[in-house]
């Protein structure tokens, strides 16, 4: 279920009845019981644990980020030559403040072995088949430690949704949305890269120029990472009418946590651009809004772009990237737009 572009006009966090949803395997629990819901840590540690959400809640410092969480398929569907997988538009992504424990402090309480090289996530949910491998992640342990990356029990002010992971999940500010790993009961200390499906076969890109090749070209691939910088128009969509005069055009940017430096407008298809306007700062892993406004005349199509900058000096690129899974879009998107 993806996200109406339109939304992301109306505030800076996505309302969690309207955030994307996405599952592999469709043996989801319909139902669970927070007060018996545990979360394992074991593996290569001193102290095993098995945490309830109250204890995540209570022994733990709670911490709030707000961070993007973004399919690293998102807008697969507008691959050509078109590749196979989910077919989305641009709304398999969202904005929201997550509230949690960091898995450091978790992890910390665990007393990891020197050897520790990954940590392995697995949720609730499993595979219909015997023959489908099971859902689980893995992030190189200094990943893991970062600060920012926390076991979340709220989103927005509230219990997650159950679509969305309730009660806990991963969030993994930066990375896409595949470390994410919603209804996290399982967390293991490992001391060797993860050979699992979705780590060794799914979910990987191209390890050379930026993660893009030709259609066909062969090449070493490695697990995908953090995300790259994208902005949208989100008040018009493609085919609209807007009224001759100065016209508003709001948006949203967002990078893999290097924060958005500058939006570029253009209402020329991108021969010449203006500085938009950037809006509230809600920190460098969250979506930032933007406004620009340009002179529409009876009669007139519009070709509307925003370039976005990010804090690494990273900017949309004007030609699209194509890898076979369909990740890592994040070409200058245009919307036309027709004045009368
Ligand atoms: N347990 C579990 N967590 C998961 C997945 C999954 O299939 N199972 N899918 C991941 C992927 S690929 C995405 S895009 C996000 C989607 O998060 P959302 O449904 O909250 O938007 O969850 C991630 N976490
Ligand atoms: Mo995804």
């Amino acid at each position: 279920m993806e996200t109406p572009l339109s939304v992301f006009d109306e505030s800076d966090f996505t309302p969690n009845d309207a955030f994307f949803v996405r599952w592999h395997l469709s043996g989801i629990p319909a139902t669970i019981d927070g007060r018996a819901f545990r979360v394992k840590v074991h593996g290569m540690v001193a102290r095993e644990l098995s945490l309830s959400v109250d204890d995540l809640r209570k022994s733990y410092e709670p911490v709030e980020i707000a961070a993007v969480c973004q399919c690293s398929g998102n807008s697969r569907g507008f691959f050509d030559p078109r590749v196979p997988g989910g077919q989305w538009a641009n709304g398999a992504m969202g904005n929201a403040r997550w509230r949690g424990a960091r898995l450091a402090d978790i992890l910390k309480s665990a007393a990891p072995s020197a050897g520790a090289v990954q940590v392995r996530f697995n949720g609730l949910e499993v595979p219909v088949s015997p023959s489908t491998p099971d859902f689980v992640k893995a992030l190189d342990f200094d990943v893991a430690m970062q600060p920012e990356v926390i076991i979340a029990y709220q989103m927005n002010g509230a219990d997650l949704p159950l679509l969305n992971g309730f009660p806990v999940r991963l969030v993994v500010p930066g990375y896409f949305a595949t470390y994410w790993v919603k209804m996290l009961n399982d967390v293991e200390v490992i001391g060797e890269p993860d050979q699992n499906f979705w780590m060794k076969t799914a979910y990987r890109i191209p390890s050379v120029s930026n993660g893009c090749i030709a259609p066909g070209q062969q090449t070493p691939t490695e697990p995908i990472g953090k995300m790259r910088v994208r902005s949208f128009i989100t008040n018009l969509a493609n085919g609209a009418h807007v009224a001759p005069g100065s016209v508003r055009v709001r948006g949203i940017a967002f990078d893999g946590g290097s924060g958005i430096e500058r939006v570029a407008f253009s209402s020329n298809g991108g021969q010449s651009w203006t500085q938009a306007q950037l809006g509230r700062d809600d920190g460098r892993y969250s979506f930032r809004r933007w406004s620009a406004a340009f002179g529409a005349r009876p009669g007139q199509a519009y070709r509307l772009a925003s370039r976005a900058e990010a804090g690494d000096g990273s900017v949309q690129p004007a030609t699209a990237c194509w890898n076979p899974s369909g990740y890592l879009r994040n070409i200058v998107e245009t919307v036309t737009v027709n004045a009368s």
